[in-house]
């Protein structure tokens, strides 16, 4: 090899170590552990451009949401590194019961993975599972997407820290989860629980209606919050307005998403139709 090449090698590592680092995935556990509220806007659009949007507007992170939005693997796969881009972790909503989605999830780089419709221990178990690499769980070696966006130095290091940094969050909103939430609680591979308040007032209601902010709601929200802080987990809950965000950040929430990207679209254009044409 000529002298001229390899200076130009030496050149270039130069460059490559002036450069500044690249942003890494930030740890959801790492932020909610010093006691920071997170909030984080809820993504079902599956375009990744709406997703880095919302990551650069004042949210903390930015939710996924698979069970009811149109954002399919390819979608995810495509999304979370225009999260992680922004400087801001990317959590993904699993349809129901679909555990092996929650795997994949972190494989692709999601912070945290909401499963909705936990009704009992047993289902709690099943999504802790897919969450955790053992001796917690039954999580199989694959974080291709996961591995460099974690910043981890090495596979090794990524194994060591996964359990601790995939924030597995369980959602409570049926009748059946409501009367056994101590017991998801007590899940090891458990991070904490997620209120989702329009099914449960589907629930409480016995079917009869479906709102948000129903009395008995509100009384099962405080509740579920006293729960997870006994039992020392995070909690969670979805919001549709900033004032009812506010006021679940307020009570002591630790994680709060807000309306949707569609909700935001729509009162958006609500707002300015309605200043031009009154
Ligand atoms: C609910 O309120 O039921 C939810 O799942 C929130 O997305
Ligand atoms: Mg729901």
């Amino acid at each position: 090899m000529s002298n001229g090449s390899l200076n130009s090698i030496k050149r270039k590592e130069t460059v490559m170590s002036d450069r500044k680092p690249v942003p890494v995935n930030p740890q959801l556990p790492e932020r909610l552990g010093s006691a920071q509220r997170l909030l984080s806007a809820w993504c079902t659009v599956p375009e990744p451009i709406i997703a880095a949007l919302l990551a650069r507007e004042a949210f903390d992170a930015v939710t996924l949401d698979m069970q009811h939005g149109a954002i399919d693997f390819a979608a995810m796969l495509r999304t979370i590194p225009m999260v992680v881009a922004a400087g801001k972790p990317a959590l993904v909503r699993i349809p129901v019961k679909n555990y092996a989605l929650a795997s994949q999830a972190l494989d692709a780089g999601a912070a945290a993975v909401i499963a909705p419709m936990i009704n009992s221990a047993h289902d709690a178990r099943l999504f802790a599972e897919a969450m955790k690499y053992p001796p917690i769980g039954q999580r199989s070696w694959g974080p291709h997407a996961a591995l460099h966006l974690s910043g981890a130095p090495t596979p090794e290091a990524y194994f060591k820290a996964a359990n601790g940094w995939s924030l597995a969050l369980a959602m409570i909103e049926t009748r059946e989860a409501l009367a056994v939430a101590d017991d998801i609680l007590a899940e090891p591979g458990i991070d904490g629980i997620f209120i989702g308040p329009a099914d449960l007032s589907i629930g409480l209601s016995n079917g009869a209606m479906v709102d948000p902010f129903l009395p008995a709601v509100n009384d099962a929200i405080a509740l579920l919050l006293s729960k997870a802080k006994a039992h020392g987990k995070k909690a969670g809950v979805h919001t549709t307005t900033g004032e009812r965000a506010a006021e679940m950040l307020g009570q002591g929430f630790d994680l709060v998403s807000i309306a949707s990207d569609t909700a935001l679209l729509q009162s958006g254009v609500r707002m300015v139709l309605e200043a031009c044409r009154g």
